[in-house]
């Protein structure tokens, strides 16, 4: 049975990987438009659905997904017919679940923790160091185009989007493996739209 798809979005925040990934699928869905500058995250219906106050959101139907790598890893299973996740008995789906626990367990808190000066000890930290972190990122993409080699997954749209921000905000240095990798997801049709529609839905809010 169909179940629509919904989006609690706003526009660029980490909404976006969900958007991005909605976009690359091949479905009907929805946005709801939240605007966090006006607290919309913290009204009691939207904290139902979403207890800790943040974007986005996910409803499948009578399901709930919060969490942006949670979503796109959710859509990328509960879609398979995009092949953006390998079959959970397929060999490359430890490279797929490396990758996407990596990015949300690792690369985010790596990068916070540099940026913001917070003092904590490289051995109590689950990623080590922030460089070890970016020679991690620069291997992974090296080869290329994607991180599973030619299957473009959910696990680049969740670490790609990191990536992406992170260099448009110098929060990683300017790699030429990370710039070309970004570059590549960039040319991506759905990741074209979803640039538009950031735009128009960033317009909207400003209106
Ligand atoms: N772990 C969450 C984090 C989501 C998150 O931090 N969302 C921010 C926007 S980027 C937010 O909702 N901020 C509004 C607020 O904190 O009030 C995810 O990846 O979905």
């Amino acid at each position: 049975m169909a179940r629509p798809l919904t989006l609690y979005y706003s526009p660029f925040t980490r909404a976006s990987r969900g958007l991005w990934m909605l976009e690359e699928l091949d479905e009907p869905y929805a946005l709801r438009l939240i605007d966090t500058h006006k607290g919309e995250q913290r009204n009691p219906a939207y904290l139902a659905i979403n207890p800790t106050g943040k974007v986005p959101t996910l409803r499948d139907g009578e399901h709930i997904i919060r969490d942006s790598a949670a979503i796109c890893a959710y859509l990328a299973d509960r879609f398979p017919g995009a092949g953006l996740a390998p079959a959970t008995d397929a060999p490359e789906r430890a490279s797929y679940l490396t990758w996407l626990f990596y990015a949300a367990s690792n690369v985010e808190p790596a990068v916070m923790v540099q940026t913001n000066k917070w003092p904590v000890p490289s051995v109590q930290t689950s990623w080590g160091s922030y460089e070890t972190v970016i020679e991690t990122l620069a291997g992974a993409v090296r080869g290329g185009p994607y991180l599973l080699g030619k299957q473009f997954t959910a696990a680049d749209v969740v670490l790609g989007s990191m990536v992406r921000f992170c260099l448009a905000n110098k929060l990683l240095p300017a790699r030429p493996e990370l710039g070309a990798y970004v570059a590549r997801l960039e040319a991506r049709p759905a990741l074209q739209r979803t640039m538009k529609i950031e735009a128009e839905y960033a317009a909207r809010l400003k209106a």
